[in-house]
């Protein structure tokens, strides 16, 4: 017995080694906007606009952004997009709506200061 809960032990250490740190949702130090085109989203070619604000306001420039959108149900292959903040604080980025349904769009954002934030969006795409 005590080998198994040893051998358990190992197990849940490894798991939680694995996991990465949670990024805390809407920290209000990094405002994080999500838009898209076309405005009323399909199924096909799109284009996201991130914008990433201080509380204050002011613009984030060369923030790292991890973009996943993926859908609610299960076995989807998610979209993965980075993309980097310009001057204005914003990226474009080239994306795609796979399938009709109930979307969500996650952005992690990491600052240039290395602060980390996570906005998540949830949108219904037309077939
Ligand atoms: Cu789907």
């Amino acid at each position: 017995m005590p080998r198994l809960r040893r051998l358990v032990w190992l197990i849940v250490l490894a798991l939680a080694a694995c996991r990465q740190p949670e990024v805390p949702l809407n920290n209000p130090n990094l405002q994080i906007d999500l838009a898209y085109e076309p405005r009323e989203a399909r199924v096909g070619p799109a284009e996201l606009l991130v914008t990433v604000r201080r509380a204050d306001g002011t613009p984030i420039a060369e923030a790292v952004l991890d973009i996943r959108g993926d859908m609610a149900h299960a076995g989807m292959v998610p979209v993965l997009r980075q993309a980097l903040t310009d001057g204005q604080g914003q990226a474009r980025v080239p994306f795609e709506w796979t399938m009709g349904g109930s979307w969500f769009v996650e952005v992690i954002v990491t600052a240039p200061d290395g602060e980390k934030g996570r906005g998540f969006f949830e949108l219904n795409v037309a077939s």
